[in-house]
């Protein structure tokens, strides 16, 4: 190449570089710098046809870094601002007149009802999808009373189109259960909607509450979780309350369900449970012989009848920062199964 071209090229780079370096990262002033310092010590002909290449090449590939970076930051500036969502979704919960004064309970039972249709061997179901807005798995028994949860949230999908309905589902559960007391849940957007209930799983796989350890290993076990992350899950039941109208069983597990704790684990501990007396119409459950305002289903009772499950009842029961911390891990792992995430580009991780 003539030093003509070589001049030509080079300056072409350096005006293709000023338009994508008009801010450029510390890294590439770092490397520009000791490029051009490098590029104007040598001076005679033949080092300077080779440092022309070499300062266009590496300019050229600096300036295109450095508008990946930039074209990242700006699909991840065009995005959803996830911070105004959840201030969105935390301004929803209060309301004196629903329940025990808040929606959130009923916000992560949507998220784990969305999230817990999956299935680790057909790798079907799961929060990915959202379908659970759709027939027929918005009517599958199980899901009976979640209406006021998706309805709840339907004013903030419009107000955050960007947002898919399978991440604002998912991160509802999120932002209730750390504003009602509960652990920081890794969570993470990416969700897609399907467009219809043709990928709805079918009906029967969330867990039937009149059934025992057996049922409940076997549901979660699809899944893909173990006995200790079944029993760090469970201690959500510290929240909220069974209704009469969704699933027939009534009331809540603690005398504080609009806070999130290891209370759960201790009542089922320390509490004398006896079967509700029969009720005409109404599925069988256990009230605490005390006070018979506190309920458990046939399938929380499982978690003290069978040995394995109540080791790790005993421990959260005793170690509530235990079961934060096991918490967290096991619900974020619920909320992401079967869901793929995209990968930040390699010159984004490190260019930021
Ligand atoms: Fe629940 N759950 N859940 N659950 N659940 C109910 C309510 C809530 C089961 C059954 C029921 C989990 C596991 C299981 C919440 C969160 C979680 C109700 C009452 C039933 C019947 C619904 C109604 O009538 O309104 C069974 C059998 C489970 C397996 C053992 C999870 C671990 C605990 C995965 C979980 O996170 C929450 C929160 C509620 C309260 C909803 C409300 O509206 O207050």
């Amino acid at each position: 190449m003539s030093r003509v071209s070589v001049r030509r090229l080079t300056s072409a780079v350096q005006r293709s570089s000023r338009t994508f370096l008009a801010k450029p990262s510390v890294a590439n002033r770092v490397f520009l710098t000791r490029t051009f310092t490098t590029h104007q010590s040598h001076t005679n002909s033949h080092g300077r046809s080779r440092n022309g290449k070499a300062l266009a090449g590496l300019a050229l590939g600096s300036a295109i870094v450095y508008a990946t970076c930039l074209k990242d930051k700006a699909e991840a500036s065009n995005a959803v601002n996830y911070d105004a969502v959840r201030k969105a979704i935390a301004d929803k919960l209060d309301n004196i007149n629903y329940d025990d004064g808040s929606y959130g309970p009923v916000l992560v039972r949507l998220a784990w009802h969305a999230a817990g249709t999956y299935d680790k061997v057909s790798r079907t179901g799961g929060s990915n999808g959202g379908t659970i807005r759709f027939h027929p798995e918005s009517s599958h028994g199980a899901n009976a009373g979640l209406k006021v949860a998706r309805d709840l949230l339907e004013p903030i999908k419009k107000q955050f189109p960007g947002i898919s309905y399978a991440d604002l589902y998912t991160l509802a559960g999120v932002v209730a259960i750390e504003e009602l007391g509960g652990p920081k849940i890794p969570w993470r957007a990416g969700r897609s909607d399907a467009v219809d209930g043709k990928s709805c799983p079918p009906d029967g796989r969330l867990p039937d509450a009149s059934k025992a350890q057996d049922h409940v290993r076997q549901i979660f076990g699809r899944m893909g979780f173990n006995d200790q992350e079944i029993v760090a899950l469970l201690g959500a039941h510290s929240l909220g309350r069974c209704h009469a109208d969704r699933s027939g069983f009534e009331g809540p597990w603690t005398n504080a369900p609009t806070t999130f704790s290891n209370e759960y684990y201790r009542v089922l501990i320390e509490e004398k449970w006896v079967p509700r007396p029969p009720q005409k119409g109404k599925p069988f459950q256990f009230e605490d012989a005390k006070t018979k305002t506190l309920m458990m289903l046939p399938a929380d009772i499982a978690f003290i009848q069978d040995p394995e499950f109540k080791k790790y009842v005993e421990i959260y029961a005793k170690d509530g920062e235990r079961f934060r911390k096991d918490f967290a891990a096991a619900f974020s792992k619920l909320l992401e199964l079967g869901c793929k995430f995209p990968e930040k580009s390699w010159w984004s991780k490190i260019f930021g």
